[in-house]
């Protein structure tokens, strides 16, 4: 069986020091992507309308397949590049945003993800005249969203989503918190766009508290924007939390913002289009569906509130950043979101204080990885493994959605789906360690559930793949190699004309 054993390749935690990632902007990640082979750029016209997504999707049915950058948008005259797939299924894209070794194991990304997901590095203030995002601002009449190629993705999908690849900025006017959350934007006209943020989210949130207040809700979002900004906008943090400072202690430098022209909030002074407005109370329009990251449709067509634009900020040519939502691996939310979600989930673990845990794994397959997670662990006592199933279930980082929580032994890789698929098979007994918990925390987006009404309640099922406590003293050994014929064997890799260096194994016979 391959090496276990988790490297911690990030040093100390809450430096502030340590040096910051290799990009300072969308552009120069691309031009970093592109040094390490890792997108393809395709200058044909390709239309924004289907055609896009369609390549996109069938481009990216394998693992780690690249970021595409379509220059060419078809009929367009604004010059607008679109970038999708940008993090994709590719941990090294992810590894490069957020200045990790992409060589390293998945696992072990994982275990550094908890490191520099713990710093904090508060935002800077960037001259309005030196911005970039500043190169064209317009105001009031002049505005016409509509000239920008925003792609419509699925033949069911209700319009053109301007917003996918996004990030949303609202403040919270009770705190004055700003948030940053990625939530789709369809384009309803010149000066409208549609936003729409489902219940509980911080944006809906904030926009509802100005509204009780019978005003309306400043918004800026950015509609192509950098990697880690993109990143954190779809994680859930407190709402005492700042996404911004976040992002800032994920790159280890500060997120640049500056002024903007009509509205309170600030606005990414790197972004590539960038617009400000207000949502007014009750003033909404029919939104939707949109194909999701389940792979399906999603809700129903609804009426939204709509964001009336008051100013526009873009670079000249910019780029969009269009995030696919569809079946892994061509889902935009793939290996960064598996990867943030598995590293929440070992710090919820930790700060429960529940011993044992070795790794833990919420498979992007699983619906971006949110149907299913797999934890390791070493069995210390009986009862052990049920009482890590329930609390992987429900801590806050795993229960949303959530269906499937499988324990393994530490001999087991939750990395390595192929390793999960042996225990399952061999470790369990169906009819003595399954458990299910009901009425647990979904979304109207998972379809199982009938009628549709009842989807936010979901169900999760506990399964127990690792050995039988009560037998492990008898349970069979696996069958592992004997370390002296392994180390003969890995001596003479090039001499017997084999590819790469010998797998490496930690975990060796015991007579
Ligand atoms: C590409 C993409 C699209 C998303 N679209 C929406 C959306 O339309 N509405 C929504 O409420 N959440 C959407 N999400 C999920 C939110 O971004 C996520 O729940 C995030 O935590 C929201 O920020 P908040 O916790 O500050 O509210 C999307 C996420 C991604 C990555
Ligand atoms: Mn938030």
């Amino acid at each position: 069986m391959e090496e276990k054993s988790v490297a911690r390749p990030v040093g100390p935690l809450a430096s502030n020091e340590s040096p910051p990632v290799a990009w300072r902007d969308l552009r120069e990640w691309i031009a970093l992507i592109e040094r390490n082979g890792l997108i393809k750029r395709i200058d044909q016209p390709v239309d924004a309308d289907e055609e896009l997504a369609a390549i996109a999707y069938l481009a990216t049915r394998r693992e780690g397949a690249p970021a595409l950058m379509f220059e060419t948008i078809a009929g367009d005259r604004s010059g607008t590049s679109i970038l999708t797939n940008m993090l994709g299924s590719s941990k090294e894209r992810y590894a490069l945003a957020v200045g990790l070794d992409p060589a390293l194991s998945v696992a072990e990304m994982i275990a550094a993800t908890r490191d520099i997901m713990q710093r904090r590095i508060k935002p800077v203030p960037v001259e309005k005249a030196a911005a970039p995002v500043n190169e064209v601002v317009l105001h009031g009449d002049e505005i016409d969203l509509t000239q920008f190629p925003a792609p419509k993705f699925w033949p069911g999908d209700g319009g053109r989503y301007i917003g996918t690849g996004d990030i949303t900025l609202t403040r919270n006017p009770d705190t004055g918190r700003i948030n940053v959350g990625c939530y789709r934007q369809m384009l309803h006209g010149p000066r409208r766009v549609g936003l729409y943020c489902s219940p509980g989210k911080h944006g809906l949130i904030d926009r509802e508290g100005w509204w009780a207040r019978g005003e309306p809700c400043e918004v800026v979002a950015a509609f192509g924007i950098d990697p880690v900004l993109f990143m954190l906008a779809a994680q859930v943090f407190g709402i005492k939390e700042s996404e911004l400072d976040v992002a800032g202690g994920l790159m280890g430098r500060a997120v640049e913002l500056t002024e903007a022209e009509y509205v309170s909030l600030p606005i990414p002074a790197n972004a590539e289009l960038v617009i400000e407005g207000l949502l007014h109370p009750g003033d909404t329009e029919l939104e939707g569906p949109l194909g999701e990251f389940t792979g399906y449709y999603g809700r129903e067509r609804a009426p939204q509130p709509v964001i009336e634009v008051k100013a526009v900020h873009h670079r000249r040519a910019p780029i969009l950043t269009a995030a696919l939502m569809a079946k892994y691996p061509s889902c935009e939310i793939g290996a960064y979101y598996a990867i943030m979600r598995s590293a929440r989930i070992l710090d919820d673990l930790d700060r429960i204080g529940v011993s044992g845990i070795v790794g833990a794994y919420a498979h992007p397959a699983a619906a971006s990885g949110w149907g299913m997670v797999v934890v390791s662990m070493q069995q210390q006592h009986a009862g052990h493994a049920a009482q890590v199933l329930a609390l992987t279930a429900q801590c806050p980082a795993a229960a949303y959605y959530t269906k499937w929580i499988i324990a393994v032994d530490e001999d087991v890789d939750p990395t390595d789906i192929n390793d999960v698929l042996w225990a399952l098979s061999t470790r369990c007994h169906p009819a003595q360690d399954l458990d299910i918990l009901r009425n647990t925390w979904s979304t109207g987006l998972d379809p199982s559930q009938y009628p549709p009404e009842l989807r936010p309640y979901g169900s999760k099922v506990l399964i127990n793949a690792c050995k039988p406590h009560q037998h492990i003293k008898q349970f069979p050994q696996a069958t592992l190699l004997r370390q002296s014929t392994y180390e003969r064997a890995a001596a003479r890799w090039d001499e017997l004309g084999l590819d790469g260096p010998p797998p490496r194994v930690s975990a060796f016979h015991k007579e």
